[in-house]
């Protein structure tokens, strides 16, 4: 193996609280690229703002830090014009079930080859924990002292129902499957997302890691679990108790978005090769 888990270190010293999940999201997605021999040159990582767009700054790739709620378009574009890429998106529950949702939407339905990782930590932490769709209806934040009153949304079951190419969920004290998972989502050809559930101490004190211990099961603990079947995915995600993680559903025939894009079908170049240079001092010219 070439790629050393250190060529993606860079010196800069995380802002993250103690204990924060995000240490460990950052850990195991450096663990998995290096693993799978990506060399940091070939990684585009798009981050969104919040907590877990600090990332950007701790990871030796090609990166972009985005608007709230972007990092999903930023990391399709990479991909389209650059398929020599690994394009991830890095995103907030917030960010990508508030503003970013169409982004999410139309990404998963295109079917781009990218991978979406969501830090779900249940809340809008960098502006100090406001509600997010996540969070527990009647559950107090900042803002909101009697719970909001609106309803949240099943994420992992609004996923689903947009027939995605692979759907996983990880938990960020567990970083070893979480690489694993990691690993597996980069791999599959098409929009890959993956819902962590992470670690928030400062905003979200009740998910601890005893609760999770008690509330958390891997996929693999169900007999004959089937991730190729949407219903079973279905069965596993309706009440979410437990909630489990590991790969949910993966549907391996799924056509990437270039895989039925006839125009791009035969062609051996991408579109970053096909760039061409035009001499615009004819056109500057006009507006002296
Ligand atoms: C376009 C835009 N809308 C809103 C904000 C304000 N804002 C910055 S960070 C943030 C919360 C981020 O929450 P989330 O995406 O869940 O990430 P977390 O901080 O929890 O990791 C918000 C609302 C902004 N900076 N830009
Ligand atoms: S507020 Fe929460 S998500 Fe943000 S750094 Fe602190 S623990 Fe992490």
């Amino acid at each position: 193996m070439g790629v050393k888990i250190t060529d993606y270190n860079l010196p800069n010293i995380p802002t993250w609280c103690p204990g924060c999940g995000n240490f460990a999201i950052h850990a195991s997605l450096k663990k998995a690229l290096s693993e799978l021999d990506i060399s940091p040159t070939e990684v585009f990582v798009s981050f969104d703002i919040g907590c877990n767009g600090n990332g950007a700054d701790l990871i030796n790739s090609y990166g972009f830090k985005g608007l709230h709620g972007r990092s999903i378009p930023l990391a399709v574009g990479a991909h389209l014009a650059n398929r020599r890429m690994t394009a991830i998106a890095d995103i907030g529950d917030g960010g990508c079930f508030h503003e970013g949702l169409d982004h999410l939407v139309h990404t998963i339905r295109s079917n781009y080859n990218i991978t979406i990782l969501i830090h779900n930590n249940a809340n809008f932490a960098l502006t100090t924990g406001q509600a997010t769709v996540s969070t527990p209806k009647n559950k107090p934040m900042y803002g909101l002292p009697d719970g909001t009153p609106e309803r949240n949304i099943n994420i992992s079951e609004f996923i689903l129902n947009l027939d995605p190419s692979f759907y996983a969920r990880a938990y960020s004290g567990n970083p070893f499957q979480m690489g694993e998972i990691f690993k597996s989502a980069i791999e599959n050809k098409g929009c890959s997302i993956v819902e962590i559930l992470q670690l928030c101490p400062t905003y979200n004190r009740e998910f601890t890691p005893e609760w999770a211990k008690a509330n958390i099961k891997e996929i693999k603990e169900v007999e004959d679990y089937n991730a190729n079947s949407i219903e079973s995915a279905r069965s596993v995600l309706t009440n979410n108790s437990p909630l489990y993680t590991g790969i949910i559903y993966q549907n391996k025939n799924l056509p990437t978005f270039y895989d039925s894009l006839e125009c791009r079908k035969n062609s051996i170049t991408e579109l970053v090769d096909e760039v061409k240079t035009h001499d615009i001092k004819k056109l500057l010219k006009y507006f002296e």
